[in-house]
């Protein structure tokens, strides 16, 4: 099981229990077990549609969340109980944190992770400091990785806490800012390459802007499609073949995110001839925060073949902010499921837990109680889609609802060789039929028998 790490001496191998005492190895029980900390549901090497559901869902867990999140809010400070921290910027502490961070992950049995450059190590007082301190967090990375198996499923750079990102980062008035942040993201897609990261995310952070009044729109789009280009230039140089994602938000922290939903998204992507080299990486919140369903820009992602990883989290129907909280919705997790296999699943993304503990969760093991929800509350939805596509009838109904353009008319439209003139010719001898029920409820009550 353990192989010492050959890249850095001082690595210390991890010792199950050291942080999390109260907790065992996270294992399946059934849908019987009245364990808490047990799986009902999720049971990795289960297989559903002919894979296992480790591979289908490929869990990662986000590690500012796990690990940086204090859990405080606007009106009071962090609750998060972290024994393992001493609160310092030290580079010995963060390394620390690996470990505690990697216990959870065996603990849970979750393959994947995520994180932002300065989750992981200090921003120090100077960009020098800073890399070389993300370098001796990544030596610790790199071992953990080994010893365990865990795998990166994609790093990005924290272009938005710092003021200096006050005005956006690649959208920034200000190119010493613009600068900055490339300098950012050169480093933390070089760290994502050495840990085998399988994706690189890039979520807008302040691209945006809180009024036009003072925003060249403009400019700023231009300059962020300049960034962008770059990045995907310094890939190709340093052979990173990972995945380059754009993951949609509408609004927080600015008015308006130029990401803001999936459409915008690839619209952007489109103009700037940048498609090819970008995939979405779609959070449930944020699509909520954009006025659509999680489903909705799934399927507008997935149509144009742009669906790459999910950011799994919940919304609260009653705060319209990003409450970043875990998924415990079956029929939502069903939905994003059924995408998620019409798709044919995923090839280098996977469900990212980017979400947090509520203030009152405080304690240690909550992290692990919030984590073995998601997990089983998708291995449901799984479970569920996969019971509805091989019942069929919905997908049947749905072929039939739109049967017409398989032949006459429909099929020549749809192949393109039709015109105005020979449909007013149709029109004028075909004076068309009611179409038949959409049968909403008759469908919705359907759905409900897998649920
Ligand atoms: C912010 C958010 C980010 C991204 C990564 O709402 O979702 O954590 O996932 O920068
Ligand atoms: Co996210």
């Amino acid at each position: 099981m353990f192989s010492p790490n050959i890249h850095d001496t001082n690595f210390i191998a991890l010792e199950m229990s050291e942080f999390f005492p109260e907790v065992t190895s996270i294992k399946y029980e059934g849908p019987e077990s009245k364990n808490p900390l047990a799986f009902k549901h999720y049971n990795a090497d289960e297989l559903v549609e002919g894979k296992s559901m480790r591979e289908h869902f490929r869990f990662g867990a986000a590690y500012w969340h796990c690990m940086r999140n204090p859990l405080g809010d606007p009106f009071g400070p962090g609750t998060a109980q972290m024994p393992w921290d001493d609160g310092s910027d030290s580079v010995e502490n963060a390394q620390k944190r690996t470990h505690v961070f990697f216990e959870f992950l065996e603990k849970t049995g979750i393959d994947y992770y995520c994180f932002h450059d300065r989750d992981i190590a200090p921003e120090l007082g100077t960009l020098a400091e800073s890399n070389s301190a993300l370098d001796a967090v990544v030596d610790e990375l790199e071992g953990l990785q080994q010893q365990t198996g865990k795998k990166l499923l994609w790093g990005t750079a924290c272009l938005f806490v710092h003021p200096r990102y006050a005005m956006g980062a690649a959208t920034s008035p200000c190119p010493e800012v613009f600068a900055y942040a490339g300098a950012q993201v050169k480093k933390a897609i070089e760290v994502t390459h050495r840990l085998g990261g399988e994706g690189y995310t890039f979520w807008g952070g302040r691209e945006g802007y809180s009024s036009l009044i003072n925003t060249d729109l403009k400019r700023e789009l231009d300059n962020l499609g300049r960034f962008l280009h770059m990045a995907v230039d310094y890939k190709k140089e340093i052979g990173f073949e990972g995945q380059f994602y754009i993951e949609p938000k509408p609004k927080e922290p600015t008015k308006h995110q130029y990401d803001s939903d999936a459409a915008a998204c690839l619209n952007f992507l489109r103009e700037y001839d940048l498609l090819d080299h970008f995939k979405l990486n779609i959070e449930t919140n944020h699509a909520i925060l954009a006025g659509h369903t999680v489903e909705h820009d799934l399927k507008v992602a997935s149509a144009a073949e742009a669906l790459g990883s999910i950011d799994a989290n919940a919304g609260d129907e009653l705060l319209g902010w990003d409450t970043d909280q875990f998924p415990t919705n079956i029929y939502d997790a069903t939905r994003i499921m059924l995408v998620l296999l019409d798709m044919g699943g995923f090839t280098t993304g996977g469900l990212n837990f980017d979400a947090k503990r509520r203030r009152e969760s405080h304690e240690p093991v909550d992290l692990f109680h919030a984590h073995v929800g998601g997990m089983d509350t998708f291995a449901r939805g799984l479970k569920a889609a996969a019971a509805i596509r091989a019942d069929g009838r919905m997908k049947e109904f749905v072929a039939k609802r739109y049967g017409g353009w398989d032949e006459g008319v429909g099929a020549k439209i749809e192949r393109g060789e039709s015109n105005l003139t020979e449909l007013e010719a149709h029109a004028l001898s075909n004076e068309p039929k009611p179409p038949s029920s959409g049968r909403q409820e008759m469908l919705e009550n359907l759905f409900n028998e897998f649920i």
